[in-house]
């Protein structure tokens, strides 16, 4: 394997910068991976995972094993530093930038001529200008235009196209985008991103690439929007939806998304508020799908409680809390959200089934009338059945384990 003579410097140990600090170690880089959360930098340096994702225990313990991926709390000079760090919302859907505006002044004293620093985190058009304009704050040795001069420092923004569940794969062959603060950046940052990736690796400039990868989960939302809108006309209309789909796939130039509970996860339910934020006047489709989607958990609560008024005693059996299929990620979850409004909103019994996850997550566990439960338990005990996630496990389930049981199917495993 190749050796390459370069030390790299990633903040944040989470769902991204993790996968990518060990890929790097494992192709010959020396990694310093660097998480402000202790129990994280203690997980890593013990070569163990603090979250799920396939193969990537493998390549964790590799990378910590061969010497060549260690972890810290603190930054410490590097060649190549990648910022990986969340940006959430804040209220009123405003982007958070503290988390990459603390990565970068925690980096910014480490810094020395000719290092080239990245931001992979999803962030609002004008992010990578901000971090230039914190990191001059911070180095004012390194002159007001920190890419002027024999000292300059390289700085792009190459955001992340991951698909949690295929992270290990898509880092390598997907495509990449590499935005540069100028032409000579991003043509190193891309010349970094060529020794490890397969995948064509495209330069533009930052403000591009910051909006490409915010399009591209709007793209998602809107279509996924599209869908669970045709799932509510379906409904009304008395036509069934995953058909309706299936035949109006056929047609050569239609590809309609699949509907579900609502849109979870740390992405697609946020990125596109980013976009609504710093023009709310132009993006009133992007907007109006957010809402479709953020009122499909709703509907979904409706339907239960609908069903569960023809029993005296309703037993409801959630089956999958995580935000999509084959995953154990919570985050932003409509299925986690639509198990704990019943609970809190109906007498109903709830039994919350989620096989990826080995206990009751913290936001269910002391309601009364909860119980977390395997999946063959829940479907003998339920009177209604909601599927919330189309897990591998589910599709095992037999059709006679349903009968007798109202089932409200989200994700049209049973349709
Ligand atoms: N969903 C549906 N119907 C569908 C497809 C998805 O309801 O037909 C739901 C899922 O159940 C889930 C949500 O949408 O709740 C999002 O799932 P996803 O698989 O569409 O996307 P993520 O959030 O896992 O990953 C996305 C990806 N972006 C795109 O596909 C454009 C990934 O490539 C990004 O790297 C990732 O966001 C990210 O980190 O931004």
């Amino acid at each position: 394997m190749a050796r390459f003579d370069k030390t790299i410097c990633v903040l944040g140990l989470g769902y991204i910068g993790l996968p990518t600090a060990s890929l790097l170690a494992t192709r010959g880089y020396k990694v310093l991976g660097v998480d402000v959360d202790n129990r994280v930098v203690g997980a890593v340096q013990a070569g163990n995972l603090h979250f799920h994702e396939p193969d990537l225990d493998i390549l964790v313990a590799s990378a910590v094993g061969s010497g060549q991926l260690t972890a810290s709390y603190k930054p410490a000079p590097a060649d190549i530093f990648i910022i990986a760090v969340p940006t959430p919302f804040a209220e009123g859907h405003v982007p958070d930038m503290s988390h990459v505006e603390a990565a970068t002044r925690a980096l910014a004293p480490h810094l020395r001529p000719g290092n080239l620093v990245i931001l992979e985190s999803t962030s609002p058009v004008g992010a990578t200008e901000r971090i230039a304009g914190w990191i001059a704050q911070e180095r004012p040795d390194l002159g007001p235009d920190i890419t002027e001069g024999g000292d300059r420092i390289f700085l792009v923004h190459s955001p992340e196209r991951v698909l949690p569940g295929k992270v290990l794969q898509e880092l390598v062959i997907n495509d990449r985008i590499v935005g540069g603060i100028d032409t000579a950046s991003a043509e190193v940052g891309a010349a970094f991103y060529r020794t490890f990736t397969t995948g064509t690796v495209f330069t533009t400039k930052a403000r591009t690439a910051e909006l490409s990868k915010l399009a591209e989960n709007a793209f998602r939302d809107v279509n996924i929007a599209y869908a669970n809108e045709l799932s509510l006309i379906c409904d009304r209309l008395g036509v069934n939806v995953w058909e309706l789909i299936q035949l109006a796939n056929r047609h050569p130039r239609v590809n309609i998304l699949q509907p579900g509970p609502g849109v979870g996860g740390h992405c697609i339910a946020v990125d596109p508020w980013f976009i609504v934020h710093s023009a709310p006047e132009q993006s009133r489709l992007i907007q109006t799908a957010r809402e479709v989607n953020d009122g499909k958990p709703r509907w979904v609560i409706e339907q239960v409680k609908y069903a569960a008024d023809r029993f005296k005693d309703p037993v409801v059996a959630c089956l999958g809390l995580a935000f999509k299929a084959n995953i154990d990620d919570l985050r932003e979850s409509p299925a986690l959200a639509i198990t704990e409004a019943l609970a809190r909103g109906t007498a109903a019994t709830i039994l919350a089934v989620e096989p990826y996850v080995d206990d009751c997550p913290p936001t269910l566990k002391g309601l009364p009338n909860v119980e977390f439960v395997g999946v063959d338990e829940a479907l003998r005990r339920a009177d209604i059945v909601l599927l919330l996630v189309d897990h591998d496990r589910f599709r095992l389930i037999e059709r006679e384990q349903l009968a007798r049981k109202v089932l409200i199917d989200t994700r049209g495993l049973f349709r």
